[in-house]
């Protein structure tokens, strides 16, 4: 059976921290989908690793790890990552694999991610994209003129001569829609070929390999990168990622039957935060938001850009639960809220001065709601340093129990800082 991390906001909630505990018993941790736009920390002994591809299961020396067919693959920031890790004492030999169905991310992709956003911006509706490249491969994928892992490292007869002639008319579509951009294709495909071989022994046919590691009995982790409110379809779209970020990506990226699926935790931050554009009804503009961004640290991790920080948004959560279905809750970052004399949360949107029994499907809709808060005492104490539940202040206490209330679905663990050892078990 297959456990699953989620996250349930706009991103950032602390998954990889979750999944680096969570992989101490884990045999196999699997992306599903997205790139190397995704950005996870995991603290160890004083080590901060950064995430962005690969699966956050590395740290662990026992665990096996597989970038899933719903993942884009960078090839050149693939190997870069993977040896800022091997740098930093970890070892990947034999334990990373990556999906043969997975799409490439061309270096062009990156390039028009860039143009599309500069098109976009004249009329000030960018995105904010990471520059990636995600949503142009995304886009070629569904296009079905995109090229797969596979596609690179076949071995049969004039393999290379046809990924070359496919890469050649994928290019000259984009050259088309953008006008004759600045890029040599031509040295990336000498690029592309050298990595040909260098790629072949993390290739796999990822479907029997999970079916493989499912009927053994063995453990599997599935780490969502993004998160719910980031979803191509359930998102505050178009200010979205271009993949299905919830429990649906789970299996589509991995090619699972929803019956594998026993766990689903949802990682919720104790307040909010979003990076790049779009629409965030919670947000603090002002001391409380600077607050949440100066303490909580708030940068990405993949672009250094500056969250955007506001209350912990109940109606957002109530949607997200119901689409992923979180079996349980790891609440984190309470611990950035230890100064604040009160606390507030959203409970419900008005409009129009009705209150709305449904999250708004309409940006226009959304971007005019008036928030209903619920006011709730801070505990303005450090809890940093608190080694069990229990010790935790009654106030503290009372904020977790209002979101299990609210949410009808019990909390698992309280992180109280990055490191491993700052996870509180509520069990
Ligand atoms: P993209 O690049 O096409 O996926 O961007 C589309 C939107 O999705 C948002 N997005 C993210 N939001 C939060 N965290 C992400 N990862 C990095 C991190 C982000 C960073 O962990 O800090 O370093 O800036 C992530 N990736 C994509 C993005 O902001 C757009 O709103
Ligand atoms: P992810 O994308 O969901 O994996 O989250 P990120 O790694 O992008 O962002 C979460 C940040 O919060 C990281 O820098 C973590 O080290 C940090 N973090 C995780 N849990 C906690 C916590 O409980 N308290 C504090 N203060 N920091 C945390
Ligand atoms: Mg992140």
């Amino acid at each position: 059976m297959a456990d699953v991390v989620l996250g349930s906001q706009w991103g950032d909630e602390g998954k990889g921290k979750l999944v680096d505990i969570l992989c101490e018993d884990i045999d196999v941790c699997c992306r599903c989908q997205g790139g190397n736009n995704a950005g996870h920390t995991i603290v160890v002994n004083n080590i901060k690793y950064d995430f962005h591809m690969l699966p956050s299961g590395l740290v662990n020396p026992n665990c096996i790890n597989l970038l899933g067919s719903g993942v884009v693959i960078h090839i050149p920031s693939f190997f870069q990552e993977l040896q800022n890790l091997i740098d930093k004492g970890l070892d990947a030999t034999n334990r990373l694999f990556i999906s043969s169905r997975a799409q490439i991310v061309f270096d062009f992709h990156q390039r028009v991610d860039k143009l599309r956003e500069a098109e976009l911006s004249g009329n000030k509706k960018s995105i904010g994209t990471t520059g990636k490249g995600i949503g142009p491969t995304y886009s070629t994928k569904a296009s079905r003129s995109g090229l797969r892992i596979h596609h690179l490292v076949n071995d049969e007869p004039n393999s290379w001569e046809l990924f070359e002639e496919k890469y050649r008319r994928l290019v000259e579509t984009r050259f088309q829609r953008y006008g004759k951009f600045d890029y040599d294709f031509e040295d990336e495909l000498i690029r592309l070929k050298q990595y040909k071989e260098l790629l072949k022994p993390y290739v796999i046919d990822s479907v029997s390999f999970i079916h493989k590691a499912i009927s053994d009995k063995k453990k599997v982790l599935v780490e969502g990168a993004n998160a719910l409110m980031l979803d191509i379809d359930f998102g505050t779209y178009p200010y979205v990622t271009s993949s299905n970020t919830g429990i649906g990506g789970v299996l589509t990226g991995l090619g699972l039957p929803p019956r594998a699926i026993n766990n689903i935790y949802g990682v919720v931050k104790a307040y909010t935060t979003r990076v790049g554009e779009g629409p965030f009804p919670t947000e603090q503009l002002n001391a409380n938001g600077e607050t949440l961004q100066t303490v909580g640290a708030e940068y990405g991790v993949t672009t250094g850009r500056k969250r955007r920080c506001g209350w912990l948004d109940l109606v957002v959560l109530k949607y997200s639960t119901l689409i992923n279905g979180y079996t349980s809750l790891n609440i984190t970052k309470l611990d950035v809220l230890d100064s604040f004399k009160e606390i507030e949360v959203a409970i419900g949107y008005k409009l129009n001065g009705k209150l709305l029994d449904s999250f708004p499907e309409d940006l226009l809709k959304l971007g005019e709601v008036e928030v209903v808060y619920k006011t709730l005492p801070g505990w303005e104490t450090d809890i940093t340093q608190i080694k069990s539940y229990d010790e935790l202040p009654p106030n503290a206490k009372s904020y977790l129990k209002f979101i299990e209330d609210y949410l009808n679905v019990p909390i698992e663990w309280v992180g109280t800082g990055p490191g491993r050892e700052s996870m509180l078990s509520k069990k």
